[in-house]
C-alpha cells in the first residue's frame, strides 16, 4: 500500500477585486482543513490567485501583466508555502507565470512537503484565440495571453510516487495522459477554469461541460491506469460563471469523490498509488500491447487529412500497402 490522502480543494470565484493576499488567505483556510483531515497532498486550480482574466480583451498586452507572478513564492504566496511547511503537506497550484526574459505561461507547479518545488509545468493546449471576437458572446483570450507551454508533459517522483500536472484543456486530450502515461504515472494533477458559456450561446450548457469534464478525465485516468485530480475554480466570476465538478477518479476510472457546490470545497480521499499496478500489468501493459509503428500521425501531424475521393473505378486493393500502411497525409504528399 502507498498511500497519498489528498485534498483537492476547489475554489469558489476570485473576483477582479480580490487581492492576492484574500485569495492566498482562502487557499491556507483551505489548506488547513485539508490537513485536518489528514491530506499529504492539497490540490488548488488553475490560475488560483486571480480571477479568470483570459476573459477580458486588453488592446496592450502589457496590461495584463499585472495578472502575473514574476516569481513564486513571492510576498503573496509565502503564507501558502509556510503553512504547507509547518503542516508538512506537498501542495500545487496554477498561476500566470511571467518569466525573468518576459515570457508569459499559464503554469502549475508541485511543492513537496519541505517547500521544495519539485515540478513545473506550463499549460500546452490553449484553446481560444489571440484577437478580440466581436461577433462571440464572451472572450476566451489564453492565446493572447500566454505561449503553449515548452516543457512537455514531464512527470517527478516524489511521495512515494510518480506524478504528473495538466492544466484545464489539457485533460480533454488523450496525448496528455498518454504521453504522462508512457513516464508509468500514477497519480495527474489537473486544475481547471470551465467556463459554462460558449462563444455562442446555445451550444451547450454547464451540464454538457460537466458531461464532456468527467468524460475527459475519467477516461485519461482509465487508459493509463492513472489517478486522477481535477479542481475548479467554479462559480460566479465578475458576471461570468465558471462550471463546478472538482473530482478525484481512481486508475479504474471510477469517480471517487465529486464536489457538490461551486464555493471553495474541500475533498479528501485516501488514494493508494499501488492500485494502479493491476491495469499497466494487464490491458494497459504498454510495452506489451501498444504497436508505435502505427501511431505516426499522431506526432507527425497537427490536423486532420480526410482520405482523397476514390477515382470512380478504384479501389481501395488498388492502393499500395504503403499508401495504406502511411495513411492518408502520405497519399497527398504533405
Ligand atoms: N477552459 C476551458 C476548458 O478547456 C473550454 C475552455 C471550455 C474549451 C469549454 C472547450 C469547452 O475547460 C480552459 N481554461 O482551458
Amino acid at each position: 500500500m502507498r498511500k497519498v490522502v489528498v485534498g483537492a480543494a476547489q475554489m469558489g470565484p476570485n473576483q477582479k477585486t480580490d487581492t492576492r493576499e484574500a485569495i492566498v488567505t482562502r487557499m491556507v483556510a483551505l489548506l488547513d482543513q485539508a490537513t485536518d483531515g489528514g491530506a499529504d497532498l492539497v490540490v488548488y486550480p488553475e490560475l488560483a490567485l486571480t480571477t479568470f482574466f483570459p476573459r477580458w480583451y486588453h488592446e496592450d498586452r502589457a496590461a495584463a501583466d499585472g495578472w502575473f507572478e514574476t516569481e513564486v513564492p513571492n510576498a503573496a504566496t509565502q503564507p501558502l508555502f509556510d503553512r504547507g511547511k509547518e503542516r508538512n503537506v506537498a501542495i500545487s497550484f496554477g498561476y500566470a507565470e511571467k518569466t525573468p526574459e518576459g515570457r508569459h505561461f499559464n503554469t502549475s507547479i508541485l511543492v513537496d512537503k519541505d517547500g521544495t518545488i519539485v515540478g513545473k509545468y506550463r499549460k500546452v493546449h490553449l484553446p481560444g484565440h489571440v484577437e478580440y471576437e466581436p461577433e462571440s458572446s464572451h472572450q476566451r483570450l489564453e492565446k493572447r495571453y500566454f505561449e503553449p507551454g515548452d516543457i512537455g508533459f514531464p512527470a517527478w517522483r516524489t511521495m512515494g510516487g510518480i506524478f504528473g500536472m495538466a492544466i484545464c484543456n489539457d485533460r480533454r486530450w488523450p496525448e496528455t495522459y498518454r504521453v504522462l502515461g508512457l513516464q508509468a504515472v500514477e497519480m495527474v494533477l489537473i486544475g481547471y477554469n470551465t467556463p459554462s458559456q460558449n462563444q455562442r450561446p446555445g451550444t451547450e450548457g454547464a451540464d454538457k461541460r460537466l458531461f464532456h469534464h468527467r468524460l475527459s478525465v475519467q477516461a485519461g485516468a482509465y487508459q493509463n491506469s492513472t489517478w486522477a485530480v481535477a479542481v475548479a475554480k467554479a462559480g460566479v466570476e465578475d458576471g461570468h460563471h465558471l462550471i463546478g465538478g472538482t473530482l478525484i477518479v481512481n486508475p479504474h476510472g471510477e469517480i471517487v469523490a465529486e464536489a457538490k457546490t461551486e464555493r471553495d470545497e474541500l475533498l479528501i480521499h485516501e488514494c493508494d498509488l499501488d492500485e494502479t499496478a493491476f491495469g499497466k500489468a494487464t490491458i494497459f501493459d504498454f510495452g506489451r500491447h501498444r504497436r508505435v509503428e502505427h501511431y505516426g500521425l499522431i506526432a507527425s501531424q497537427g490536423p486532420a487529412i480526410p482520405p482523397p475521393e476514390a477515382a470512380e473505378s478504384e479501389s481501395v486493393l488498388d492502393r499500395s500497402f504503403d499508401e495504406l500502411k502511411h495513411g492518408y497525409s502520405h497519399t497527398l504528399g504533405v
